[in-house]
């Protein structure tokens, strides 16, 4: 190798939401990658980045990435040649529709998949072509009930409002740990820079989280709450809102539904009379409004602690609800929708079908939200007797241990009938799969960040082209799921992305005639450039979006080439903007505070907290709810191969409070055995006076225990036990969301 081959690039790191600028030195000659530091001149991330910055590279380096097709054969993994892998997948696929139905197929797609942006636009042909109502993702993990409150107050699924970091005097941060997890429906660099920065200006951050976290560290407050009451909570901080009669419509007031009704239903709800329940005191909730109220701009955000839990969908309602009605909603320093680039300037068509309840599981009868049915519900579908599932597809994703009962879905995936997993690894789930298609990693593909410019704190556009030429066994994601879509619809590959590109370009000119802009389909087909389809799609939404150059008619607008040029990897779109009335998308553009999806939750939500205030007081030392944590160095369950990332200490530990523990008779360092209505498990403890009292914290993503992986170094250094094999199927069943948070376990020492 010598120095004059060395090449300074830059690219966007695709491992989080964050989307941090890199600058790299590579070796083109070698295929190396030299170093990654953080690029000083992103204008977002300005030289920051975490550890996981060097999984760009060690990802792309591990020898026990897959990098040909594989088969599982009684001898064990043999290499086939992708016309092989394609061949039997059609053929085997087909005939599982032909002979028991297209809902004998199943899919399950995990979290990888939202960086990167080609195969993200072929889900949706594949998603077409397979048809299938049992279709799973680790959205019903995740975000759900933060979609379904989008769509019910402002008829978007995938607008999510973020916090105005920049702007706000008050940032409070609920069920999230945004300086561990770098944010998430919140993308900015930096969280601790940030958190900073608004107390340097004279702001204040506060955290709410049954965990004193690393942002609660950094907060100037931290508040304990009770695990899976935030509902509640809310619910008396909006009433607080009616009470000192500090409704605040502002420029949403000509549109706004059920105030009234709003009023009275929050009426229920006291600060005096859900302190018990939530562990927050009626002092500290009124002191919290008093510093809302006061703040020129406050942000109230939640993620997914306030998700995953049993009220996670009446929990995000009222987080919205509150920014909705005290003028904190679509206002800078408060929260605000991005503008992205790919994405429209107008609402768009309103949905002319509710995205819930259009079909229900097999087994339990739980309604679909946004097209799915809840992950923790695979393994009972696909053995549902006499509807069982046959064939099963899954993309990066890991749900053996990523989604509760993971241990039941392993058992489930060996009586498939056949099973295919477009992977990069051989681990707990895609082991049980007949044949695995591995595709380029970051180095190898270009990329755009597509889904992650839809909540970023700032706007803006990158573009992060191919670094190296691929393994030539190796054909990107996008391409697979594109074939696998084309043969499920009888078509070739080409036949099928020249359909998808008509169906863009029309996207363009519905775009162009609602903004009064003279185009034809011919000018835009000989205008859009790129290197590969993807990024001709790519191109095509941002020229027709909202910074878009209109092929050449809009003179200072943006276009791929033009990204391309640029000296960063991502290119400055300024300050969030205020969005509303106009992207309103609901009938009517109406704001319904008190949409049925809300109203309807309003009686099991009533139930709960009657439940949790007749509950006895004083609680058995052992009885314990469980919650979540993340850890800087993971990715849910896939850096774990990496060595860098899992030398040292064990952290997949037990955190309890000193109290408990003593109750217990547990010992920091101790083993304790920690049981729950489905499962247990050995735990080393950790001794903190972070958690919550009652609180008990197990990182999930570990549990590296299988013979059959083919991932020495997670195995073989840091293993660890599998939280979700703890966790039932319960639901937040307004949202159809798996609840990971606030489950009882018994504790015990082992
Ligand atoms: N108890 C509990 N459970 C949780 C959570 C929690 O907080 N608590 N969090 C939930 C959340 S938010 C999420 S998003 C889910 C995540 O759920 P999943 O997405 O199912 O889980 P991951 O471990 O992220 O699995 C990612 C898979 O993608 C593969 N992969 C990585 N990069 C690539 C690539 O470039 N190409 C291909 N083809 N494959 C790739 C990896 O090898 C791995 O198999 O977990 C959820 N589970
Ligand atoms: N290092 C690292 N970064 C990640 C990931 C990772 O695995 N590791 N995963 C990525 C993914 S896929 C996602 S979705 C994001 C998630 O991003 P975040 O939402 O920031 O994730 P967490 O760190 O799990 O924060 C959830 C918080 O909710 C708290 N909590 C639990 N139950 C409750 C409750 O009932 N009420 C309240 N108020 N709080 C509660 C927990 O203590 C925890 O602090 O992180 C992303 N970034
Ligand atoms: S914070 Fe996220 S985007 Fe930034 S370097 Fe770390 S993993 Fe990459
Ligand atoms: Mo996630």
């Amino acid at each position: 190798m010598s120095a004059n081959n060395i090449e300074v690039i830059r690219r966007i790191c695709p491992t989080c939401e964050a989307c941090c600028g890199l600058v790299m030195e590579v070796d083109r000659t070698a295929q190396k990658i030299i170093s990654i530091k953080g690029d000083p001149q992103d204008h977002r991330s300005r030289g920051y980045v975490c550890a996981k910055s060097q999984a760009f590279n060690y990802i792309y380096e591990d020898g026990e990435r897959l990098r040909h097709p594989v088969k599982r054969t009684k001898q064990g993994w043999e290499q086939i040649s992708w016309t092989e892998a394609f061949d039997t997948i059609a053929s085997k696929f087909t005939a599982i529709r032909d002979t028991y139905g297209k809902d004998a197929l199943s899919i399950y797609v995990g979290n990888p998949l939202g960086h990167d942006f080609a195969a993200g636009i072929y889900l949706q042909s594949l998603m077409a072509s397979v048809g299938t109502e049992r279709f799973f993702s680790a959205g019903t993990v995740d975000q759900h009930p933060q979609q379904m409150v989008c769509w019910g107050l402002i008829g978007h699924e995938w607008l999510f409002p973020v916090p105005d970091l920049e702007r706000t005097e008050l940032f409070i941060c609920m069920g999230a740990n945004p300086v561990v997890s770098q944010g998430s429906i919140l993308g900015t660099p930096n969280m601790e820079a940030a958190m900073r920065a608004i107390q340097a200006r004279g702001g204040r951050c506060i955290a709410i989280d049954p965990r004193r976290t690393e942002t609660a560290a950094i907060a100037d407050q931290h508040l304990f709450i009770q695990p899976g009451t935030d509902a509640y909570f809310l619910m008396a901080f909006a009433n607080e809102l009616f009470l000192r009669d500090a409704i605040d419509l502002g420029h949403l007031a000509e549109h706004v539904d059920n105030l009234q009704a709003l009023q009275e239903t929050v009426s229920a709800y006291t600060a005096d009379n859900t302190a018990a329940v939530t562990g927050v005191s009626a002092s500290d909730l009124r002191a919290l409004v008093d510093a809302y109220l006061a703040a020129n701009g406050a942000a109230l955000y939640g993620r997914i602690g306030l998700c995953t839990q049993e009220f996670g969908l009446a929990a995000h309602w009222m987080l919205m609800v509150i920014s909705l009605i005290s003028g904190n909603f679509d206002t800078a320093g408060g929260m605000m929708l991005s503008t992205a680039p790919t994405g429209d300037s107008g609402p768009g068509a309103p949905g002319e079908v509710k995205p819930y309840g259009r079909w229900h599981s097999r087994v339990r009868g739980v309604p679909e939200t946004c097209g799915e049915l809840p992950a923790s519900l695979m393994a009972e579908e696909i053995t549902a007797p006499g509807e069982e599932v046959h064939g099963l597809l899954t993309i990066c994703g890991n749900p053996v241990l990523s989604v509760p009962r993971g241990d039941r879905i392993r058992e489930a995936l060996g009586t498939l009938d056949f099973m295919v997993a477009l992977d990069i690894y051989i681990n707990e789930t895609t082991s049980q799969a007949d044949i695995i298609l591995p595709s380029t990693v970051h180095p190898e593909h270009s990329n755009i960040d597509v889904t992650f410019q839809n909540f970023t704190t700032r706007n803006y556009v990158s573009y992060s082209p191919r670094t190296f030429e691929p393994e030539p066994e190796l054909k990107d994601l996008g391409e697979i799921i594109l074939e696998i879509s084309a043969r499920m619809s009888g078509l070739s590959r080409d036949e099928m992305d020249g359909f998808i590109f008509q169906g863009m370009v029309d996207t363009v000119l519905k775009r162009a005639a609602s903004a009064g802009v003279a185009l034809n389909a011919e000018q835009v087909t000989a205008a859009v450039t790129g290197d590969t389809s993807p990024e001709r799609f790519a191109d095509l939404l941002i020229r027709s979006g909202p910074y878009g150059d209109w092929f050449g008619l809009a003179d200072e607008g943006i276009s791929l080439e033009r990204l391309k040029a640029h000296p960063q990897a991502s290119m400055d779109l300024g300050p969030l903007q205020s969005r509303l009335p106009g992207m309103l998308r609901t009938p009517g553009q109406r704001i319904d505070l008190l949409h049925e999806v809300f109203a309807n939750d309003l009686q099991r939500l009533r139930a709960g907290f009657e439940q949790r205030v007749q509950a006895p007081q004083g609680r058995k030392p052992s009885d314990m709810l469980l919650i979540g944590r993340r850890h800087v160095r993971d990715m849910n369950s896939w850096l774990h191969n990496l060595k860098p990332y899992v030398r040292g200490k064990n952290r997949c530990t037990a955190r309890l409070h000193s109290s408990d523990a003593s109750a217990l008779g547990l010992q920091d360092g101790a083993l304790a055995r920690v049981t729950s209505n489905v499962g247990q498990a050995l735990v080393p403890v950790e001794v903190t006076d972070e958690m919550m009292p009652g609180v008990i914290s197990i990182p999930h993503g570990f549990g590296h225990i299988y013979a059959d992986s083919a991932q020495t170094n997670a195995a073989a250094i840091l293993p660890g036990v599998s939280c979700n094999n703890l966790i039932d199927e319960s639901l937040d069943e307004a949202s159809s969301t798996c609840v990971v948070n606030g489950v009882p376990v018994s504790v015990a020492p082992a």
